[in-house]
């Protein structure tokens, strides 16, 4: 192998093997584990420690990088603590997830570490958040992300390569091509030669290099960072190498041809090395004793303290608090008893233009957010006063922009992601309820992201832009949900939701935008987050409701006059507000639950489900769902008005009070 040292010191080199030997003494200790059965999962480096050595000790220790599943090496070289690693392996609470993750899915800040989770992919954009926090506050550095030759095939790569082209975000996309993913080669894989063909036609700088030379990979990724320091962009680097071993341990390696393991063994990445600098004189076999004896020790060290700490004690509170990150809200009253009537759609815009005064750090993306002013106008006027850094026209990727939500939270930003409609949220599914709403959970990092979800039926948009999809997100620990029905409430929740430190998803009803207005404060407030609002006292029937439902419900109290109706505006679906539902019940004793989302899985069946298990005593008759026909939304006119519940709410409230 040919190692141009260029300029590089004998002090530099032998830094470059003490890090690229750490990981491999660490990786054949860990077989042996394994034999012995005190291991569970194994993703082996063996053959690739070169790319994720180098990078790291190319970048400044404060820059971020995002490893992936075979990248122990950028562990080890960011001087992460072996115990503490291997405790992590462990699944013990001194590890950097309490127990809770496995392997390399952690973070770590204090390293400037972001681990994956299990979907790879999603990775590349949280890179992207970081590198954009880093440039809007003008920080001069850069973020390096890895991906697999497998992992590239998915759109999360796309989308993350397009955003930073499009926005100059300094970040390295380290793609590590070994041929393989899983089982599949790359001819299975994708049809292209080089990954450097990528690069290009994304308007991309990409270079390929020899991934198993680790001065290689040092001197190009340098270089790379400090060139891209001064003028932010992003740069692809392919590097060629091999995975010497299965995909995980367990796995096996039928499938790889035998001459490829004994071509590839010829280029080992450590013995080249350690041979290169014998050759040199610049390490002796003594001083390579001497440094095997020194990582030797420290791993033997490490791993004995791991193995002494016990399995994490079970604490039933803490798992089910740890989900969110920590936040008492204190409600904010306007400060004056100014008022002004506004529409719901002004309402919104109101919070959100307060919010981005009262927090510099809060960054607006969407699609057509920018000059244009949203597609129902809600940031208009943004840009002239905030200016087109912090209100963010994206290219469509839904994915890498929630995605980049996560890096900026990372950063200590906060961020506001408007779905041009709540349906295309599909798009960043994954982002949401693996990514952002877990991180808090697994390691500690929460995701101070809010998802305006402009939402709902009414407006004959057909299946695609009428959804109500709150439920998806309902069932997912680590969000929370607010879903206003009056003016009043949509500016307060949103500067609430804002406020909160965790990921919350802000659903809208696109209906309500220009249909009704309110006299609202001008001034900021909030409202509590998990608080319900009684809209009408009564003693027959509740009927317990959230977004249009509040309407269809108030409407028909007004055409049923003889009837004394309790109606609950849930406001808030996760958390929902337990107490104020049970007050209801004991009430009326007769609850419909209303919602405007399709019956089955809905939020109406988890409510319904709970009076009955809660407030069984209170009850004098069933508790009755009213949603949604279990279809897609449907276009025509008749049909959706067939589809919504509101002309069987009526039927549904005799049918109760007959009990
Ligand atoms: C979305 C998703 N699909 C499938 C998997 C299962 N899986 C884990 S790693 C892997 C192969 C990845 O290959 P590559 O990106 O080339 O990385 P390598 O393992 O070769 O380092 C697969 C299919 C996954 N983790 N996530």
């Amino acid at each position: 192998m040919n190692y141009n040292r260029k300029e590089y010191s004998d002090d530099e080199l032998i830094a470059l093997y003490k890090g690229i030997l750490k990981p491999r003494m660490i990786e054949e200790r860990m077989l042996v584990l394994l034999r012995q059965g005190k291991v569970s999962k194994w993703f082996s480096g063996i053959g690739q420690e070169a790319i994720s050595v180098g990078s790291v000790m190319a970048l400044e220790s404060d820059e971020y990088i995002l490893p992936l599943h075979r990248n122990l090496g950028v562990f080890t070289s960011r001087e992460v603590p072996l115990d503490r690693l291997f405790a992590q392996f462990q699944g013990k609470k001194t590890g950097f997830t309490k127990g809770r993750d496995r392997s390399f899915h952690f973070g770590s800040n204090e390293h400037h570490i972001v681990g994956m989770i299990s979907h790879l992919g999603p990775q590349l954009a949280v890179a992207d958040g970081i590198a954009l926090a880093d440039l809007l506050d003008n920080k001069e550095k850069v973020a390096l992300v890895f991906s697999g030759d497998g992992g590239a095939s998915e759109g999360d790569f796309h989308e993350a390569l397009n955003v930073a082209a499009v926005w100059n975000l300094p970040v390295i996309f380290m793609i590590e091509n070994n041929g393989y993913g899983l089982s599949t080669p790359s001819n299975e894989q994708f049809k292209f030669k080089h990954f450097t063909d990528k690069g290009p036609a994304y308007g991309i700088d990409a270079l390929q290099i020899d991934g198993n030379n680790i001065v290689e990979v040092y001197d190009t990724v340098r270089q790379a960072a400090y060139s891209m320091r001064k003028n932010p962009r992003p740069m692809l680097i392919e590097a060629i190498t091999f995975r010497m071993r299965g995909h995980e341990e367990a796995s096996g390696t039928k499938y790889v041809p035998q001459e490829l393991f004994e071509k590839w063994a010829k280029k080992d990445p450590v013995e080249n090395f350690e041979k290169y600098l014998l050759d040199e004189v610049i390490l002796t076999p003594k001083a390579i004793e001497g440094i095997r004896e020194e990582i030797k020790a420290e791993i033997e060290e490490g791993l004995q303290t791991a193995f002494e700490t016990p399995m994490p004690e079970v604490n039933r509170q803490e798992e089910l608090e740890d989900m969110y990150r920590p936040f008492e809200q204190e409600v904010i009253k306007p400060a004056t008893d100014a008022k002004t009537e506004k529409r719901y759609v002004d309402a919104i815009s109101d919070g959100l233009r307060q919010s981005m005064e009262r927090y510099p750090e809060l960054v607006l993306m969407g699609q057509d957010i920018a000059e244009y002013g949203g597609v129902f106008k809600i940031t208009e006027g943004f840009v002239d006063k905030f200016g087109k850094e912090r209100v963010r026209n994206t290219p469509l990727c839904e994915s890498a922009i929630l995605g980049i939500g996560l890096g900026m939270s990372i950063k200590g930003k906060k961020s506001m992601v408007e779905m041009q409609f709540a349906d295309f949220v599909s798009c960043g599914f994954n982002q949401i309820v693996n990514n952002l709403a877990k991180s808090h959970y697994r390691w500690g990092q929460n995701a101070d992201v809010v998802v305006r979800m402009p939402t709902g039926a009414g407006t004959a948009a057909g299946p695609f832009h009428s959804q109500s999809n709150e439920a998806w997100f309902f069932h997912t620990p680590g969000l929370k949900i607010v879903y206003p029905s009056s003016p009043y409430d949509a500016k307060g929740l949103l500067n609430a939701a804002i406020e909160d430190p965790n990921p919350v998803m802000y659903f809208e009803h696109k209906l309500l935008y220009r249909s009704i207005s309110q006299e609202i404060p001008d001034d900021y407030y909030t409202i509590e987050i998990g608080k319900a609002k009684l809209v009408t006292e009564g003693s027959d029937i509740s009927i317990i409701t959230y977004g249009m439902g509040v309407h269809w419900a108030k409407q028909l109290q007004q055409e049923m006059t003889d009837i004394s109706f309790d109606i609950l505006d849930l406001r808030s679906l996760l958390p929902w507000d337990k107490e104020a539902v049970r007050e209801t019940v004991a009430r009326t004793g007769r609850v419909i639950v209303l919602h405007e989302d399709t019956m089955t899985g809905g939020i109406g069946g988890e409510i319904s489900a709970w009076i009955g298990e809660n407030c069984f005593e209170l009850l004098d008759g069933p508790v009755t769902r009213v949603a949604s026909l279990d279809t897609a939304v449907p276009f025509a006119p008749p049909l959706e008005q067939e589809f919504l519940p509101k002309q069987r709410l009526r039927e549904k409230v005799e049918r109760i009070m007959a009990f």
